[in-house]
């Protein structure tokens, strides 16, 4: 593969998506189509598709040689990460955009071999745009984050969702031992505010490549840490669990699953 430009696809990457949440907001005046996926709570609407689409055209003729991994239906195509993928997220929070018009990200992040190189993460409604590209640090709308400091569990805001908790017990501890706990209903937007230090940690039971793929490469350029429950590597062509935190959290979210 020839020399990959990877500012130039940074930019053109966040124009896009910028572009996509100006889509996403002029449908969201009109109706639009809401179905169900795997479940009656699986909800997906024409405008994840819509963006999906959107992504898929633009990345088809402006990088003829990448490929997209997209949760509506562009992930069946790709079975390997070889060459420069697209892993994106076209509504993530899809219960939030139908129900609360609110609190539902793009995220959108460019891997090469495999490598997270670019993440953005855009809260469509609350115009904030995450974003990092390896090596170069991460921002929020242009501000450089800083590094994650250390937390103490007794002072850490984690967020998870309520049903997780009756999954693993284990959890109650956690409940019990931080100052407070929040869910929010956007993956990509709970890994987004880890790596802000809005939030000290977050665990899913089960999160897709989608979720994930763009968060990581912001997280890790403000030294946050991810694995799976069991501590075990993440990939991105798998579902799995999902554990993100500050480093003093993440220790303690390891001493836990040892239990
Ligand atoms: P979505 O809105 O794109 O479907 C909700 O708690 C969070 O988990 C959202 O980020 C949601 O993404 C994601 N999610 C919901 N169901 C999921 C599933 N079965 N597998 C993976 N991620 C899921
Ligand atoms: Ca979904
Ligand atoms: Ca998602
Ligand atoms: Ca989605």
């Amino acid at each position: 593969m020839s020399e990959v430009k990877w500012e130039e696809i940074f930019e053109t990457a966040k124009n896009w998506t910028r572009e996509a949440g100006e889509f996403i907001k002029e449908k969201m005046s009109e109706s639009f189509d809401v179905s169900t996926k795997a479940n009656e709570n699986d909800l997906v609407t024409d405008v994840d598709k819509g963006v999906e689409e959107f992504f898929k055209s633009k990345i088809s003729t402006h990088y003829t040689n990448h490929r997209l991994l997209g949760e509506e239906g562009s992930y069946k195509a790709i079975k390997d990460l070889s060459g420069v993928v697209w892993i994106i997220d076209p509504i993530d929070g899809t219960v939030n955009f139908v129900h609360q018009q609110t609190f539902f990200a793009i995220s959108v992040g460019v891997y090469i071999e495999g490598e997270g190189m670019i993440g953005i993460i855009y809260d469509v409604m609350n115009g904030e745009m995450f974003s990092a590209l390896k090596g170069e640090g991460a921002f929020l709308n242009g501000t450089k984050l800083d590094k994650l400091k250390e937390v103490p569990l007794q002072e850490s805001i984690l967020s998870f969702n309520a049903g997780w908790i009756l999954k693993d017990r284990r959890l109650e501890e956690l409940v019990k031992a931080c100052r407070a706990t929040r869910s929010y209903g956007s993956a990509a937007l709970d890994i987004a505010y880890v790596a802000s230090g809005r939030l000290d940690g977050y665990i899913s039971f089960i999160l897709a490549p989608w979720d994930i793929a763009a968060g990581m490469v912001i997280l890790k350029e403000v030294g946050g840490v991810a694995s799976r429950y069991n501590g075990d590597a993440l990939d991105f062509l798998e579902s799995g669990t999902f554990m993100a935190a500050t480093p003093s959290i993440y220790n303690e979210f390891l001493e836990l699953v040892k239990k």
